[in-house]
């Protein structure tokens, strides 16, 4: 039946839907210009392989504009012969529950509707992350091929007008597609029962054990409530924000210091709470917290490794770990001595996917509050805020003892990031292209004291499947395995970003308890001298410092 499929001409193709470091990001008013949406879902409707008769998973994270993109999407998939769409109530889903939803109904491919971590609302943005079947985020031979078909779009095929009803659980049929609305938090919430011990978890949480869990208004609400609350039995009210808003309530739903700060002075300024943890707009990424102890992201990924046999999902041990190249070396500390390779991925959680694919590694991470394993293939909030809790629920420590017990036995990676928001383009590339050229003097030079032993820029061969990614971050390498590390972000839609990567190490025998900012001091000032940040940018500090 091909009655109801409109044909809907171009005057031209869009020059500026390329792909960044996790789909195309954009502003929410950019994505409201008339067919701009439409043009981005026909390229990957014509692209992603397997399309026409398959199954496609589509939801988000509730952002302004998630209803109107599941109403396009689906249109559009029912006048490309799309046989099955899966979507949830209310469009609701997370970027973690979409990749496992994939994986479970054997999709062809799932369309994720999240600008992530960025602010929400008419004046916020928006997103679209395209995963293939095996549940994470397209390769970039993909995106480059869909970004291609962009370029010379003349038209996209719809289905007439049709309203969608999502609010509640069922089956409806455009055309001869069959749009299946599903409960997104019930395959999620069995998955997460197979890999964590919840009895112990719900004992630890019965004691004196008070936590706080910031959704942030984000996607993870309902699926807390339900873990946390439900589930484990945690005091209502622990899942603080849990209501997810198309602005989310005016906030920044990116977990870090600086806009969790709620949180962050709940467990920072008292001694209320045992543990705190938040989780991103999409809900892949999270915070963990302890009381007056911040769990840095590269060791949080360390701590999952070392213990990762307390956890009934990863009894067994692990085949590997890795990180990206801009998280700190603390995990790949702890995989020498549990004799399991580590390796090094450029930034962005496609990178993983091979190697799991493959079964060389179970835990992956990045320093961005990003961490995950074997179980799907997009890194996991809530994941990460249950494997936590269930070292807890074996341990009965405190997170700063179970952190400076870590620290004593693998010694510690002082690590910091700053990031330089939103600077004019021209600065951020002047700065970055001019570093870039100095690399090839830099070797052999002193640097805070130290001398440079490398200056690369990063580049990657897939062990899996040998291609080639360049171009993906400057490192100044130091004689005494200290890094400076400068990256021009991929997801930001306001000028540019530019973030630089401090870490140091310091072995067991060493200050382990400094404050990292004064640990890390004269890394910072070498390389505002070298790169001539401050001067370049007009700033003085950071936006934001993990
Ligand atoms: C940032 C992080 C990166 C992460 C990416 C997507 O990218 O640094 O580690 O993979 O966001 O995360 P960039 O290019 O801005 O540095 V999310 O939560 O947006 O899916
Ligand atoms: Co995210």
């Amino acid at each position: 039946m091909t009655s109801g499929v409109h044909q809907i001409p171009l005057d031209q193709p869009f020059s500026d839907q390329k792909p960044g470091t996790s789909g195309l990001r954009k502003s929410s008013r950019q994505f409201e210009t008339p067919h701009y949406l439409e043009s981005f879902i026909e390229a990957i409707l014509r692209t992603v392989p397997g399309i026409a008769g398959g199954t496609l998973v589509v939801g988000g994270d509730g952002r302004y504009g998630n209803r109107r993109a599941i109403g396009v999407i689906a249109r559009m998939a029912a006048a490309h012969g799309v046989a099955r769409i899966i979507t949830t109530t209310g469009g609701i889903l997370s970027t973690p529950a979409a990749s496992n939803l994939i994986r479970q109904r054997q999709a062809t491919a799932g369309i994720i509707l999240s600008a992530s971590h960025n602010p929400g609302g008419p004046e916020g943005d928006f997103g679209v992350k395209v995963n293939g079947a095996n549940g994470g985020p397209a390769p970039e031979s993909l995106t480059d091929a869909i970004y291609a078909c962009t370029q010379s779009l003349d038209g996209y095929r719809i289905w007439e007008e049709t309203a969608l009803a999502l609010d509640t659980p069922g089956q409806q049929s455009i055309g001869n597609l069959q749009l299946e609305v599903i409960d997104g938090v019930d395959d999620y919430v069995a998955l997460m029962q197979q890999l964590f011990d919840f009895d112990a978890i719900a004992d630890l949480l019965k004691g004196d054990f008070p936590i706080a869990f910031d959704a942030m208004h984000a996607v993870t609400g309902p699926y807390a409530k339900r873990l946390l609350e439900g589930l484990l039995g945690a005091p209502a009210g622990s899942v603080r924000n849990a209501v997810p808003l198309e602005d989310f309530g005016g906030g920044h739903p990116d977990p870090n210091l600086t806009y969790a700060h709620e949180l962050a002075e709940l467990l920072m300024g008292s001694d209320a709470y045992r543990f705190g943890a938040a989780c991103d707009g999409d809900g892949d990424r999270n915070m963990i917290l302890g009381t007056r102890c911040f769990v840095n992201p590269s060791d949080s990924l360390a701590v999952l490794t070392a213990n990762a046999t307390l956890v009934p999902g990863y009894a067994a041990g692990l085949s590997g770990v890795a990180r990206s190249m801009p998280t700190s070396a603390a995990a790949d500390v702890v995989a020498k001595e549990l004799g399991i390779p580590c390796f090094e991925t450029p930034t962005g959680w496609k990178f993983f996917g091979n190697l799991l694919d493959a079964g060389r590694i179970t835990l992956c991470g990045e320093e961005s509050f990003g961490t995950g394993s074997n179980h799907i293939r997009e890194k996991d909030g809530l994941w990460a805020v249950l494997f936590w809790l269930n070292i807890l629920a074996k341990r009965r420590e405190p997170v700063a003892q179970i952190m400076a017990e870590h620290w004593s036995r693998f010694g510690r990676h002082y690590y910091s990031r700053h990031d330089y928001e939103a600077i004019a383009s021209d600065a951020a590339h002047g700065l970055y292209n001019r570093v870039k050229e100095m690399l090839p003097t830099l070797v052999g030079q002193s640097f805070a004291g130290r001398s440079i032993a490398t200056a690369d820029d990063f580049a990657y061969t897939d062990p899996v499947d040998g291609s080639l990614t360049s171009g993906q971050g400057l490192r100044l390498l130091l004689d005494d395995g200290s890094r400076v590390v400068l990256r021009l972000s991929g997801t930001g839609t306001q000028g540019a970003t530019l973030r630089v990567y401090l870490e140091s190490y310091v072995p067991p025998s060493g200050n382990l308890h400094q404050d990292p900012q004064a640990a890390l001091g004269d890394l910072i000032s070498a390389i505002d001298n070298l790169a001539e940040i401050k001067t370049r940018t007009g700033m003085d500090r950071p936006t934001v410092i993990t």
